[in-house]
């Protein structure tokens, strides 16, 4: 049956986990949607096994939630809970996993309740994905998880970030896991605070 592996997985002994805090691949998109000064709210593993159980539309831009928004102002993106989701397995078109409807972020109206619970697949659409692929969306996103379906265990990584200066998550961050950071992992992994207490000259990184 399906299985929502918690957080965890910074701490392991493996380097390739706590590298993909900064992945070099992802800032660029993450400057852009959430700019300069983000952090790294919370992190979960989702593995799937066959039969795992659908997780209903969720997110949408109506009703607004000041934590999980989209808007775009002089050209500027502004996103709140913003995810970087990397498939470690395959994800095939009819397999399950996460699904969408696009543009959502944008609406001006509630999702209907029969999309939201798949009575009726609406303008949902399903996103494969191989392994290696990341996805990115912001939580404004109306999204959510078709059953898992597939023979084989479905693994991704989620990473939730935030603009600098909003938790969602009480921190937690363990001296154990600050300590084993390079100077840019701590500052993404730091308490939140509001980006103009940033001096990127001078930062030291959280202090473990
Ligand atoms: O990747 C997925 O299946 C979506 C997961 C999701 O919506 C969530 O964790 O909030």
């Amino acid at each position: 049956m399906g299985e929502k592996v918690r957080a965890g997985f910074l701490e392991w002994e493996e380097e390739a986990f706590r590298e993909l805090i900064a992945d070099p691949i992802i800032k660029p998109y993450l400057t852009e949607i959430l700019g300069r000064h983000y952090r790294l709210d919370h992190e979960y593993a989702i593995v799937h096994r066959r039969g795992a159980k659908p997780l209903y539309l969720h997110g949408g831009a109506t009703p607004y939630d000041p934590g999980q928004y989209y808007h775009v102002r002089n050209d500027i993106m502004y996103s709140g809970l913003t995810v970087v989701s990397y498939a470690l397995t395959d994800i095939g078109p009819s397999d399950g996993g996460f699904c969408c409807i696009p543009g959502s972020h944008k609406a001006n109206f509630p999702v209907p309740e029969e999309y939201e619970r798949f009575q009726e697949i609406g303008p949902t659409v399903h996103v494969a994905q191989k392994a290696g692929d990341v996805l990115i969306f912001t939580e404004a996103l109306c999204h959510g998880t078709f059953a898992w379906t597939a023979v084989h265990e479905r693994r991704s990584l989620l990473f939730k970030y935030a603009p600098s200066m909003i938790s969602w998550r009480e921190y937690d961050r363990s001296a154990a896991l600050l300590s084993r950071l390079n100077t840019e992992q701590k500052k993404i992994l730091d308490t939140p605070r509001s980006p103009d207490r940033y001096d990127d000259e001078t930062y030291e990184g959280a202090e473990p």
